[in-house]
């Protein structure tokens, strides 16, 4: 019988929402995907599991600061494409673990350009990049050519590393991708982040009359489906040339919509009461509080409206959203309920 070539993945962060949905697209694409993954004492590998291809992937415990072993690892699994992912990925948490947030983010990138420079010039690499570096630079949407203004320790640490991407590629003529991606969201989200903490606190509130609190509602943010975005990952890797993309769906809402698209899915009558710090949700038929805003989910400084310019990624990956956040907001609401029905 013929053997068929398997192309060969390699997915660093592969626990976390992005890592799991792109494994799960690499397989049904008949990859064999391998992931990089901490070790953790409590288990980190739910997406996986929830999505059913825990053991259809091969994890290896990795220090991602590791040159030695990072750099062994590369060379045996040998892999066709390299998607770096892991990331201390939460904007809030950079603010007070900038160290931590660098390391990961921008240093352990590093063990990874230089492996592969010095070794496998031929394998591909995907730099998760983000909306983020682009900071409250404008209000108008926001492309390839754009202006970076980062306001975070987290936006700084991946401005340093899409820059260096960039070096590499230009000094190294290397095959290597970075993707600027605007927030996504599903159901496999981290539960600090904001939507699918509304989501889970939202149920937790029907079911326990448990109020839920919240930072600055009235940012804006340009919002799709994780799901589709890791395909856009892949696409772009397989583009006939290394560029750079923009990814994101060229609409932007309030946290304060995707609030209110997740209460009419709920069928909750409410109301908004209150401006900035006093704001407050109420429900209409008990006048207990479903939301209120609390200081302290604010943000020392606060990116407060984005909003992507995704022309190139239409035209030259032929990837268009189709998920809008009106269906979102209705997939993570219909999923939370099932989750909690399973757990409890
Ligand atoms: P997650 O936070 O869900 O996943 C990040 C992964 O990185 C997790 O598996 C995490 O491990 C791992 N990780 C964190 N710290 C370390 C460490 N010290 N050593 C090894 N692994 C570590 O993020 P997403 O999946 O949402 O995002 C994927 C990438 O895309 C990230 O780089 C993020 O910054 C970037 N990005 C995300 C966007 C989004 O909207 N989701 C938008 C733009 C960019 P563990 O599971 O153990 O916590
Ligand atoms: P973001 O996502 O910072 O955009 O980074 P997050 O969901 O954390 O915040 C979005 C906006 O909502 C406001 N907000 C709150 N945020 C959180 N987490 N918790 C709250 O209680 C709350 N209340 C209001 C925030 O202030 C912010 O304006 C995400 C991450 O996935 C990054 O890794 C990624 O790079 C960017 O998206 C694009």
């Amino acid at each position: 019988m013929k053997k068929i070539n398997r192309k060969k993945a390699l997915i660093t962060g592969i626990c976390g929402q992005d890592g799991a949905y792109l494994a799960q697209f690499l397989l049904k694409k008949k990859y064999k995907v391998y992931g990089f993954y901490r070790r953790s004492s409590s288990d980190n590998t739910w997406r996986l599991k929830r999505l059913k291809i825990f053991d259809k992937v091969e994890l290896l415990d990795v220090d991602l600061l590791e040159f030695n072993r990072v750099k062994d690892l590369i060379l045996k699994i040998n892999p066709d494409e390299l998607y770096n992912l892991a990331a201390q990925s939460f904007v809030g948490s950079s603010f007070s673990n900038p160290h931590t947030t660098t390391n990961i983010n921008s240093n352990a990138l590093i063990n990874i350009l230089e492996t592969i420079r010095l070794f496998r010039n031929r394998i591909k690499l995907y730099q998760a990049s983000t909306s983020e570096m682009f900071g409250n630079s404008s209000k108008s949407a926001l492309s390839e050519k754009s202006i970076f203004l980062p306001d975070s320790p987290y936006a700084i640490s991946k401005l340093f590393s899409h820059h260096l991407v960039l070096n590499y590629r230009k000094a190294y003529n290397l095959n290597f991708y970075s993707g600027i991606l605007f927030n996504h969201e599903s159901p496999l989200r981290g539960e600090e982040f904001v939507t699918r903490k509304i989501t889970k606190g939202l149920i937790e509130y029907v079911n326990y009359k448990k109020t839920l609190f919240l930072g600055n509602v009235n940012s804006k943010r340009d919002w799709g489906y994780a799901k589709e975005y890791a395909e856009a990952m892949w696409r772009m890797m397989n583009y006939e040339k290394s560029s750079t993309y923009v990814i994101g769906t060229g609409k932007t809402y309030s946290v304060k919509s995707f609030i209110n698209q997740c209460l009419k899915r709920l069928k909750i009558d409410y109301i908004w009461k209150g401006k900035g710090i006093n704001t407050t949700c109420i429900n209409k038929t008990d006048g207990s509080i479903i939301i209120k805003v609390d200081v302290k989910y604010y943000r020392p400084s606060d990116v407060i409206y984005l909003k992507a310019n995704n022309k190139k990624a239409k035209k030259e990956l032929k990837w268009s959203p189709k998920i809008t956040m009106k269906k979102l907001s209705e997939i993570m609401i219909d999923s939370e309920i099932e989750f909690f029905k399973f757990n409890n």
